[in-house]
């Protein structure tokens, strides 16, 4: 991986992913979403990441597509943008959903059009107070892509996230607890430690039972109720067969702290 618009560390156990073009508001060129879509596979592949921190370098978290790269050239034709979603944006997203360890996003500023999206995608989401969410696509003619229509919808309701498409109005981390889009806003200079700190005890918990938890919430807005119940028995018996599940259940009955493993 060129590790040049996205930086990837691991620390105790957690993959801390940073976008780093800090200078255009972290904006997505070609090289950082191919950086991206590596680290996130990276971090799927090796078994000693058992989370993952999404978090950004200088005063924004993401800015969407770097517009200056699909403008509109010296004879006025435009890029495909459908083939930039589809070699881009779907496969981020489609990486943050399937990946079966938790994603904790740290979001320390503006975070718009697929920026914001890609935030939404991720497990746990904090924000800093001062940071905000846009859905900044309807004012350059575009639809909300990057999972809005999916994500949307299901975490605030139709009715919002029409408004919020349409209108393209900037939300406060405090307006998008409020809404239930993401899960909490905290000061600024608190927010890397708490997303870190969040990150960090993540990986020391059971991800076996996470990453189930996380596949079974994934399908169960197209389940129907029986479908659900015998998905959540299929993957009850994987999560009832893991050491995790073994180490858990003899920790409390030996009354002493549980040491997980994620096998
Ligand atoms: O390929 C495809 O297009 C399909 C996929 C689309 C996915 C998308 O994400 S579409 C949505 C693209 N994003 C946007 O439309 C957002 C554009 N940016 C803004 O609306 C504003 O910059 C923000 C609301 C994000 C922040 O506003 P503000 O006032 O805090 O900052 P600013 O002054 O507008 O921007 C600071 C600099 O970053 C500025 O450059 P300069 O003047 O200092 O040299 C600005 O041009 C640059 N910048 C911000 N966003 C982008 C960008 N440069 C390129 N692309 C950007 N998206």
């Amino acid at each position: 991986m060129a590790d040049k618009f996205i930086l990837n560390e691991l620390r105790d156990g957690v993959s801390i992913i940073t976008l780093n073009r800090p200078d255009v508001l972290n904006s997505f060129n070609r090289a950082m979403a191919g950086e991206l879509q590596a680290a996130i596979a990276d971090g799927a592949r090796r078994g000693e990441v058992r989370a993952l921190l999404l978090r950004a370098e200088g005063r924004a978290f993401c800015a969407g597509q770097d517009l200056a790269e699909v403008a509109p050239d010296s004879k006025g034709n435009l890029p495909d943008l459908g083939e930039i979603v589809r070699r881009h944006y779907n496969p981020i997203i489609r990486a943050i959903r399937s990946i079966e360890k938790p994603v904790v996003c740290a979001v320390n500023g503006v975070a718009a059009g697929a920026g914001a999206n890609i935030a939404l995608a991720c497990d746990i989401v904090l924000a800093a107070k001062e940071a905000n969410f846009v859905q900044a696509f309807s004012k350059i003619g575009l639809i909300p892509d990057s999972g809005g229509t999916f994500l949307l919808p299901r975490l605030v309701g139709l009715a919002r996230a029409t408004a919020l498409t349409f209108l393209a109005e900037k939300l406060s981390a405090e307006q998008a607890v409020e809404m239930g889009l993401i899960y909490k806003a905290v000061d600024a200079a608190a927010l890397y430690e708490e997303a870190l700190t969040l990150a960090k005890h993540l990986a020391t918990q059971p991800t076996v039972g996470l990453g189930l938890t996380k596949r079974l919430f994934n399908q169960s807005f197209s389940c129907s109720l029986e479908e659900q119940l015998n998905q959540e028995e299929q993957c009850q018996r994987s999560a009832g067969a893991s050491a995790d599940y073994r180490e858990g259940v003899m920790a409390f009955l030996e009354k002493r702290k549980a040491s997980f493993t994620g096998r």
